[in-house]
């Protein structure tokens, strides 16, 4: 029964000042070095987009940041231009501690579509590699926080479990986008239905620190 530490998107765009801020996302980085410390797996995702993506409002003349389009048979949100591979607004926040990371997956490279969980683009068409690395790894149990608790936090979450894993969000390491009033606890709850466990970050390290 091993147990895999996921940190989500911890990126300098979702902080604040960013392209995508996330209020107080800025927050999550010092409980996320506390946690990576007690465990001896750690995964963080990366949110990894071309300049020219899709889900960027910027390749849509005429439309907005908030608006959203049908994207390839998709409903997507569009975002401004954010985490552009190799830029610095793709970099994982400075504080996070990088020695503590396993394995860094990549998501989003492929302009057509959104890749807001860990495991699976939007359309669930292609895999990232993590379920994989996972289970090659013995992991049966995942501790989930990062950005945003509204999509990637929450995707990521409910596929996890979709894909057998016990799954326990870490409530109080996650900061959500928060677009419409209610999206945040509406996305706690739709993890809850699915299967997503709630925890805290002191409760973990009580258990494992
Ligand atoms: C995210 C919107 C667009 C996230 C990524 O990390 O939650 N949100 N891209
Ligand atoms: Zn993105």
């Amino acid at each position: 029964m091993r147990e895999a530490l996921i940190l989500v998107d911890l990126q300098n765009d979702f902080m604040p000042g960013g392209a995508l801020a996330v209020r107080d996302g800025d927050q999550v980085a010092a409980p996320a070095n506390r946690l990576a410390d007690a465990f001896d797996l750690v995964v963080a995702t990366q949110d990894w987009h071309p300049r020219d993506h899709e889900s960027f409002a910027a390749s849509h003349p005429g439309k907005q940041p908030g608006e959203v389009v049908d994207l390839h048979g998709l409903p997507q949100v569009l975002w401004p231009v954010h985490c552009v591979q190799d830029t610095p607004g793709a970099d994982f926040h400075p504080a996070l501690n990088r020695a503590r990371i396993t394995k860094v997956i990549r998501k989003g490279q492929d302009r057509q579509i959104d890749s807001y969980s860990g495991f699976f683009d939007n359309g669930r068409r292609h895999a990232t590699g993590l379920a994989d690395f996972l289970r090659e790894q013995g992991v049966t149990t995942l501790y989930v926080l990062g950005l945003a608790t509204d999509y990637c936090v929450k995707w990521t979450a409910i596929d996890a479990v979709r894909l057998g894993f016990t799954t326990w969000l870490v409530e109080d390491a996650c900061r959500g986008v928060g677009l419409q009033p209610g999206d945040i606890p509406a996305a706690l709850a739709e993890m809850q239905r699915a299967g997503v466990a709630r925890t805290t970050v002191e409760a973990v390290l009580r258990r494992r620190g």
